[in-house]
């Protein structure tokens, strides 16, 4: 058998950090994890209380996220990153910027919620200035839809890369062999970044039912995608990764396919109860180890940073409570550009 496109990098990426950052850059990762964190546990509380319908989010990928939305070129239009990203990503939002409230409000289902006025699930974004494309609920499509974007890049040039995000199981879907197929087309490679991260489980089904012996990251081979697996688990792995992987697509504009292995602590969502999990690795307890033994920060450190996003969920959500439903009148905006929605007729079934 011959091989096209045979130039492929081992698979074994970094598992432990070889590099530091710096330790102002490494405080502000770990602030950013526990915002996220502290996010996720308040939104879970909101589902369990009634104040959501569904609660799907992305405790124990922070260590991975955090550095993704860091790293990530903000802006709009081609010159800049295009996310398009799945329900887990919470830690890679608020790393970009997205305030604790607008995603309560989405949790809530509020008219104000920026990203679908309180018409989808919570963790469900969709931000146009910044590049960030809607997040579906049907898993997995975003990995054909980026090739849209890719292809753009590639026209455009410059060093603007697509990135796309998505969990280990829904790899088993089809979008995924067609992001790997059109990404990698032998002239017509695209600036795309691939990443899974793989928290070792669907809904319910673990990953031994869904997959073959070899890892996910080892598919990018038949390809000739540059492929690596990491531990998403560590901050510092995942910074140097990122980092490395975003600067390759940027500039020999072709894809690269990276695995990051991540933790799942409150199970997939509402639907299976959202309750802690033991018997997973915490990114965030793990990470406060080594910032301890590096000195940078200490417990009353930890405790007040803590403090600061549980006082700011607490006053957003009182916020959020005082803030007014989708009028049914409205449930046809954004539906058409330019405002042809008005023109649908409505149901019978819909009274006015
Ligand atoms: C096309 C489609 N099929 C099935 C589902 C139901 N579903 C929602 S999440 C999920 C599991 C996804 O697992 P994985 O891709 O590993 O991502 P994770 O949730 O673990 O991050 C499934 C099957 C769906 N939303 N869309």
């Amino acid at each position: 058998m011959t091989t096209r496109n045979a130039k492929v990098v081992s698979l074994k990426g970094p598992q432990k950090a070889t590099q530091e950052l710096p330790a102002p850059l490494q405080i502000k990762i770990y602030d950013l994890m526990v915002k996220g964190r502290v996010l996720e546990e308040r939104l879970i509380r909101m589902g369990k209380s009634g104040l959501g319908f569904f609660w799907i989010g992305g405790p124990g990928e922070e260590a991975f996220n955090v550095p993704l939305g860091l790293l990530i070129k903000k802006g709009e239009g081609l010159d800049y990153d295009y996310l398009h990203s799945h329900y887990r990503q919470s830690g890679t939002l608020l790393a970009m910027g997205v305030p604790i409230i607008d995603v309560l409000r989405q949790m809530h289902s509020t008219a104000t919620d920026p990203y679908t006025g309180g018409r989808n699930f919570v963790n469900h974004y969709s931000i146009k200035k910044w590049n960030v494309v809607n997040t579906t609920t049907p898993i997995e499509v975003q990995y054909s839809v980026c090739i849209g974007t890719g292809v753009a890049q590639k026209r455009h040039g410059g060093e603007g890369i697509t990135i796309v995000t998505g969990g280990d199981a829904g790899t088993a879907e089809g979008d995924f062999g067609t992001c790997l197929t059109w990404s990698s087309r032998k002239g017509n490679e695209l600036p795309i970044l691939i990443i899974v991260t793989n928290n070792q489980w669907g809904i319910s089904t673990t990953y031994e039912e869904v997959h073959c012996e070899k890892p996910i990251a080892a598919r990018g081979e038949a390809f000739g995608i540059r492929s690596e697996i990491i531990n998403g688990n560590d901050p510092i792995v995942s910074y140097a990764a990122i980092e490395e992987a975003m600067s390759t697509v940027r500039k020999e504009r072709k894809p690269f396919l990276l695995e990051a292995r991540v933790s799942r602590l409150y199970g997939h969502s509402s639907a299976s109860g959202a309750n802690w999990v033991s018997g997973e690795v915490d990114c965030i307890p793990e990470f406060e180890k080594q910032l301890k033994q590096k000195g940078i920060l200490q417990d009353e450190d930890f405790k007040k940073i803590k403090e600061k996003y549980e006082q700011e969920s607490l006053d957003s959500l009182k916020q959020v409570l005082k803030e007014p439903k989708p009028d049914p009148e409205s449930i046809f905006d954004h539906v058409f550009v330019d405002g042809k929605d008005a023109q649908i007729p409505w149901p019978r079934w819909l009274k006015r």
